[in-house]
């Protein structure tokens, strides 16, 4: 039985529907809407709009890890972040996670009004971000990521992505509870985009039920990305993330983390529907 609902500090996000989760890039280099959400009054701007579209939940990030990106300091990257989720903490009531592989920038986060962690390298990037999501009653997001963001489209290789995937999410979440993190409060995420080929992430969309099945909510982020059309703009690829969001509602994604929240309410909507029926 999937988890019916993920309850965090700013109240609890009902998952017995797909949720959507809004994207906010506090960055000038995202690969969609880098630059957008710099200034915090426009950002806070943007997730009451966010919000009024049905977003459940909103995601802050203030490093990019497009393929390619260059990373950011700490110093770098707490500047761009935490104006912004105060600002952003104040304007909306929804629980805001923060996408951050730093345990310095997810502890302030977390005493600036943060309710989730979104860690790309699902705690194996910086020491101690399991203990501090333990310590603090965080959930955490663990996402699946082969190599470094810098590097890692430059030729993924695997034997069998959807077993090799399973096996490492199984392990994260283990080391995540050996931590200290309630399996209550453990988040599990393929990792669509991140040192994958568009057939691997066609196959982990086919397999995401098998992903469900390991017992914990699931995120998938397919929002605009490459492999949905890779001769189009990030901006022009709505109808094809309309597709994947649908399949993945379908397939035992509850929490999808997308950028076009009023077309994707309107896709979830839909498809959940067809589910409950
Ligand atoms: N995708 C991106 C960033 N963070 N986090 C999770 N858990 N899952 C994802 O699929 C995911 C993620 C990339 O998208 P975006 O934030 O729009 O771009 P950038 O990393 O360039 O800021």
């Amino acid at each position: 039985m999937p988890p019916r609902s993920l309850a965090t500090r700013s109240g609890s996000i009902d998952l017995s529907r797909p949720a959507l989760v809004g994207i906010l890039n506090a960055t000038p280099d995202s690969f969609s809407d880098g630059g957008a959400c710099l200034d915090p009054g426009h950002a806070a701007a943007v997730a009451a709009e966010m919000v009024a579209e049905g977003a459940s939940a909103l995601d802050l990030g203030a490093e990019s890890t497009r393929p390619g990106a260059i990373p950011v300091s700490t110093e770098e990257e707490l500047r761009r972040l935490l104006p912004v989720l105060r600002r952003v903490r104040a304007a909306v009531p929804v629980p805001l996670s923060v996408d951050t592989r730093k345990t310095r920038v997810a502890a302030a986060a977390i005493e600036a009004g943060a309710d989730v962690i979104n860690d790309v390298s699902a705690g194996r990037f910086d020491g101690g971000m399991l203990e501090l999501c333990g310590r603090t009653g965080t959930p955490i997001v663990l996402m699946h990521m082969q190599g470094e963001p810098a590097t890692m489209q430059h030729a993924p290789r695997y034997a069998d992505v959807v077993a090799e995937v399973i096996s490492f999410l199984r392990e994260r979440a283990a080391a995540a509870a050996t931590a200290g993190v309630i399996p209550e409060r453990i988040i599990l995420d393929p990792g669509i985009g991140f040192g994958k080929t568009a057939a691997d992430n066609f196959r982990l969309l086919a397999a995401l039920d098998a992903v469900a099945a390991l017992g914990y909510p699931v995120l998938v982020g397919v929002s605009r990305k490459r492999f949905l059309g890779p001769d189009r703009e990030p901006g022009e690829r709505i109808f094809g993330t309309a597709a994947a969001v649908a399949w993945a509602a379908a397939h035992g994604a509850q929490l999808l983390r997308v950028h076009d929240v009023r077309a994707m309410a309107e896709v979830v909507a839909v498809t959940g529907a067809i589910i409950g029926a």
